[in-house]
């Protein structure tokens, strides 16, 4: 029995260093392997990520009027135009033009209407019609409209029915989707390039979840 007592005295100091070795394991490391276990479980899907292309609307003297959206799904394009400070109010044809080319005062360097499929004209959801027919937008009093249409006739990614590189023209009177080719829609108030990409603070619809990584530094 009196053996015991130097194996005691022995052990304790043993169990003081196991002790001390766990509470010496530093919490930052347990973290730092959570973190990379979420980032792994991040799925990967870059064909979950829609197309976009934008426009911006200018008016001859370089005033902003509005901007032009199209996102493209499965099988369809959405094309959304949104206009603030319009001068005149009332009903306004608008076209995709089959030219990417904003030459002011009058914007004929846009071209006709963007029409791939060689069509008569028309508006939607009247078809056949040209691609680039979107019929009228309701411009109102404060000089604001919204037009929202989805079609097939159209797409952002390559290929002959693209609007990349196209232009957004917003015309002085209203389309009697009729008369052709142009609907005899007047001037040319406005006109916008298409480009490829999405516009800053267009994330309304929640779709930019993981674009992070293709807006380095866009905070303007
Ligand atoms: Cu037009």
């Amino acid at each position: 029995m009196t053996r015991v007592s130097p194996l005691h005295a022995a052990a304790l100091p043993l169990a003081l260093v196991a002790l001390a070795a766990f509470a010496c394991t530093p919490p930052a490391e347990e973290a730092t392997e959570e973190e990379v276990a979420i980032e792994e479980e991040t799925p990967v899907e870059p064909e979950a990520e829609p197309a976009t292309a934008t426009a911006t609307l200018m008016t001859a003297d370089g005033t902003e009027v509005g901007t032009a959206t199209f996102t493209q799904d499965v099988g369809q394009t959405t094309a959304s135009f949104h206009l603030t400070g319009v001068s005149a109010a009332g009903t306004h044809g608008i076209h995709v033009h089959e030219t990417g080319e904003c030459t002011p005062p009058e914007f004929t360097s846009a071209g006709s209407h963007f029409n791939p499929t060689n069509a008569d004209h028309a508006c939607p959801p009247a078809a056949p019609r040209h691609a680039g027919d979107f019929g009228n937008v309701e411009i109102a009093d404060d000089g604001s409209g919204h037009l929202e249409i989805t079609t097939d006739l159209i797409t952002v990614e390559d290929g002959p029915n693209s609007v990349v590189g196209k232009a957004v023209i917003l015309h002085a009177g209203p389309d009697d989707c009729t008369t052709q080719p142009t609907g005899d829609a007047g001037g040319r108030l406005a006109c916008g390039v298409i480009e490829s990409g999405g516009m800053d603070g267009m994330d309304h619809d929640g779709m930019d979840d993981d674009g992070m990584d293709e807006e380095p530094g866009a905070d303007l």
